[in-house]
C-alpha cells in the first residue's frame, strides 16, 4: 500500500534530501505537515510550533551536510519535523507514549538528537559548546542553533549571543520568529523584533543577493572572503546596525520562514560562512492547519483531536489543581489590593489568565525568565507588595539561586505556587517535578507545603496570603485535585500535620505518611489492606519544611512499620526527614519515593506505579513488609 506520505517515506536521513528537486522538497514539506497533523491528532503533543517550523526544517536539511554539521533545536517542542526528516516516520504513531518517542529531544533517542532539551533558552550556548569543540579538533563542519522567539529573550540566549559575537567562528542562529511564545511573546526585545520585521524581506532582495553571490568568483573560500566583508551588506539594503550586529553576529533578515526556496539559498550561503550569523526566520505558528493559525494559544499543545471538525474535545472531569489556584488568587487579590501575580512565560499553564484578564496592571510577565521572575518577586516583596510567582516545579529550578540568595537569606515574603510538582507524565524527565521537596527543602527560612485535595489548595492559598514572616512555597500536581479523601479536616497551622485517619497501636497496624498527591495514594492502599485485615493510621504531611516533628515522632512510635511515601526523590525528601527526626525511635521506617534515576515519559498512573508510589504498590509493600517482619521476628525467637 502506497504510503500517505510518499516523498517523506524515501527519506531516513537528512542528506537525502540533497538529491530532491526544488519541486520534490516542496512536496516533502506537505508530507511532513500532514504527517504531523494526521499523528499528533492521534496522540496530542505539541502541534501549532512544529506547524511553523516544517519549511524551516525541510531548508537546513536541504542546505547543511547532516550529519557531519550540527542542528541543535532549542526548547524540543518543535522539533517533530526534525524527527521525521531523520528517520522516525514509522515511530512517530508512539510519541510521548510510555517506551514510544520524546515529545522533546533525547541524545538517547537517536544520534541527530545531538542535544537533549525541554526547557527553553538552552541551544545557542549548546551549539556555541559544539562550535568551540570542532575548531579545537580541528574539524570544519557548520553548526546551527535554532531558537524561538520566546526562547532568545531568555536571559541564557543571550549570556551566549554575547560570547558567541566575541568568539568570532562559523555558527547559524536561526531565529524562528512566530511572535508568539505559548502566550503572545513579550518584552522590549519583541517590540524590537517586530521593528526589524517590518524591514523589507528578504526575498525582495533574493535577486540581488543571487547575482552578489554568483559575482563573487570561485567556490567557498572566495565566498568566505565575501562574508568577511559583511554578508549583512550583501543580503539586507538597511545595515543600519542591528543588535545583532552590534554584538559581532551577522544579520540576515527579516526572511519569510515559509519560502522554501528562498531559504535553501540562504542556508547554503550562510553554511560557509566562517563568522556567526543570525538569520531572522518569519513563521506563522499552526501554518497550514486554518484554526491553529487562528489561535495558535489553544492549539500549542493539544489532546489527541479530529482533524476534520476543527474542534478540540471539551474536558470534562473533576476540577484541576491549576484551576483551583487561578480562581483564589482572584479571590485574594479582589481582598488585597497589595497582591500582584508573576509569570515567567506560562499565563495559561499556571492558571493565571482569569487574573490577567481581571487585574491586567497587577500581572508580570516576565517571559521565558524564571531566574529574573524570582529576584524581581524579591524586589516587589522587599519594596512592600504581595507578589505571589507562579512557577513550574521543574522551570522553578533555574531559579535555585535566586530562591536562596535573593529570597530566602533576606527571608523576604515572597509566595511561590508552583504547579507540576511530581510525575508530570508524557511531557518526560526534563519536566518532572520531582526534586522541589529536595532542592526547597534544604534551604533555611522557607516554608514548603502541599495540599492533598483542591479545598487544602484554597486553604493553603488564604494562609500564605496573611503569612509575611519569611518565604513560603506550595507544590502540587498536574491534573485533578483529588476526591476520595474525607471531607472533615483541620485548620492549617504553622508546620502541623493532619491525622487522617488513627488505627492505634495493634501489632499488624501500620502508619502510612503522605504528602500532596500520595496522600490520597496512601488512602486507596488503606482501602486495599482493609480488606486483608491490615489497618492503617493515615498522616497528611501537608508540611514538608518544616516537618510536624511531634506528629510524626507520636506516630512513629505507636505504629510498628511507619512508610513515607512521596512523589520526589529520596535524598533530601520528606522521608530523609521523618528519618532522621525518628531515628533514636528503633521502630521500622520505610521510604518510598521516586528512584534516583530519571523517570521516562508515560501516563502518570503508569509512572507512579513503576516508581512503586501507587496505592496498589504500597499496599503490595507494606503487605510484604508486614509479612517478612513477622517472620524475622519468628526466626529471632528461634535462634534465641
Ligand atoms: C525554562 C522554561 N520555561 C518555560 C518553558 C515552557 N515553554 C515551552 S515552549 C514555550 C514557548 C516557546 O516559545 P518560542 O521559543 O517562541 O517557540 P515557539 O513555540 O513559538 O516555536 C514555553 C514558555 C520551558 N520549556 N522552559
Amino acid at each position: 500500500m502506497e504510503s500517505p506520505y510518499p516523498i517523506l517515506a524515501n527519506v531516513s536521513q537528512p542528506t537525502d534530501l540533497h538529491g530532491l528537486s526544488p519541486a520534490q522538497l516542496r512536496g516533502l514539506a506537505d508530507d511532513v505537515r500532514k504527517a504531523i497533523l494526521d499523528n499528533v491528532s492521534r496522540t496530542g503533543g505539541h502541534l501549532s510550533s512544529n506547524l511553523g517550523t516544517v519549511e524551516l526544517t525541510v531548508a537546513l536539511y536541504g542546505a547543511y551536510h547532516v550529519p557531519p554539521d550540527v542542528v541543535v533545536w532549542d526548547t524540543g517542542h518543535q522539533a517533530y519535523p526534525h524527527k521525521l526528516l531523520t528517520g522516525r516516520l514509522d515511530r512517530i504513531e508512539t510519541l510521548r507514549k510510555f517506551r514510544g518517542l520524546s515529545g522533546f529531544l533525547r541524545r538517547e533517542e537517536h544520534e541527530l538528537d545531538v542535544f537533549g532539551a525541554g526547557h527553553a533558552g538552552t541551544a545557542v550556548s549548546a551549539a556555541l559548546g559544539f562550535a568551540a569543540a570542532r575548531d579545537r579538533l580541528g574539524q570544519a563542519h557548520s553548526v546551527v542553533a535554532v531558537a524561538g522567539d520566546a526562547a532568545i529573550c531568555s536571559g541564557m540566549s543571550w549570556e551566549a549571543l554575547n560570547h558567541g559575537g566575541e568568539m568570532g567562528t562559523n555558527i547559524t542562529v536561526v531565529l524562528n520568529d512566530n511572535r508568539m511564545s505559548i502566550a503572545p511573546n513579550v518584552g522590549a526585545l519583541t517590540s524590537y523584533f517586530t521593528r526589524l520585521r517590518s524591514r523589507p524581506l528578504v526575498q525582495d532582495l533574493a535577486y540581488r543577493a543571487k547575482h552578489v553571490i554568483k559575482r563573487i568568483p570561485g567556490p567557498a573560500p572566495r565566498l568566505a572572503a565575501g562574508f568577511r566583508h559583511g554578508l549583512t551588506h550583501y543580503f539586507a539594503p538597511e545595515d543600519t546596525g542591528t543588535i545583532f550586529e552590534e554584538m559581532g553576529w551577522e544579520y540576515i533578515g527579516p526572511i519569510d520562514g515559509h519560502d522554501l526556496d528562498a531559504m535553501l539559498d540562504i542556508f547554503r550561503a550562510v553554511r560557509e560562512s566562517p563568522r556567526p550569523v543570525l538569520v531572522h526566520a518569519l513563521t506563522v505558528k499552526g501554518k497550514g492547519y486554518d484554526v491553529a493559525e487562528a489561535d495558535s494559544r489553544k492549539w500549542h499543545g493539544v489532546v489527541p483531536f479530529d482533524v476534520q471538525s476543527q474542534e478540540l474535545p471539551v474536558k470534562a472531569g473533576p476540577v484541576a489543581y491549576t484551576q483551583v489556584f487561578g480562581k483564589t488568587i482572584v479571590e485574594l487579590a479582589e481582598e488585597d489590593e497589595n497582591i500582584v501575580a508573576i509569570t515567567a512565560a506560562m499565563p495559561d499553564g499556571t492558571g493565571l489568565n482569569g487574573f490577567q484578564e481581571r487585574f491586567p496592571d497587577r500581572i508580570h510577565d516576565v517571559g521565558i525568565a524564571e531566574q529574573h521572575a524570582v529576584t524581581f518577586a524579591a524586589g516587589l516583596a522587599a519594596g512592600g507588595a504581595k507578589p505571589f510567582c507562579a512557577i513550574y516545579s521543574t522551570f522553578l529550578q533555574r531559579g535555585f539561586d535566586q530562591v536562596l540568595h535573593d529570597v530566602c537569606i533576606q527571608n523576604l515574603p515572597v509566595r511561590f505556587v508552583m504547579d507540576r510538582g511530581g510525575l508530570v507524565g508524557d511531557d518526560g524527565p526534563t519536566h518532572h517535578g520531582v526534586f522541589d521537596h529536595s532542592y526547597l527543602g534544604l534551604i533555611p527560612n522557607l516554608v514548603l507545603m502541599s495540599p492533598r485535595d483542591a479545598t487544602e489548595l484554597r486553604e493553603m492559598l488564604r494562609w500564605m496570603a496573611d503569612y509575611d514572616d519569611g518565604p513560603t512555597a506550595i507544590r502540587y500536581p498536574r491534573g485533578a485535585a483529588s476526591d476520595v479523601l474525607p471531607e472533615s479536616r483541620t485548620p492549617i497551622r504553622m508546620g502541623r500535620w493532619e491525622l487522617l485517619q488513627d488505627q492505634g497501636s495493634l501489632p499488624r497496624n501500620v502508619a502510612l505518611v503522605g504528602s500532596g498527591s500520595t496522600v490520597a495514594e496512601a488512602w486507596e492502599a488503606a482501602a486495599m489492606l482493609e480488606s486483608q485485615g491490615i489497618k492503617a493510621t493515615i498522616v497528611n504531611a501537608r508540611f514538608i519544611k518544616p516537618i510536624d516533628t511531634e506528629t510524626a515522632r507520636d506516630v512513629v512510635m505507636r505504629h510498628h512499620l511507619t512508610v513515607v511515601v512521596e512523589e520526589n526523590v529520596r535524598s533530601g525528601g520528606l522521608g530523609q526527614q521523618v528519618l532522621d527526626a525518628c531515628r533514636d525511635l528503633g521502630r521500622s521506617i520505610e521510604v518510598l519515593s521516586v528512584p534516583d534515576r530519571f523517570i521516562e515519559h508515560g501516563s502518570q498512573a503508569q509512572l507512579r506505579s513503576i516508581c512503586g508510589i501507587g496505592g496498589a504498590e504500597i499496599a503490595e509493600f507494606v503487605r510484604t513488609g508486614l509479612e517478612s517482619s513477622v517472620e524475622s521476628r519468628h526466626s529471632t525467637h528461634k535462634a534465641l
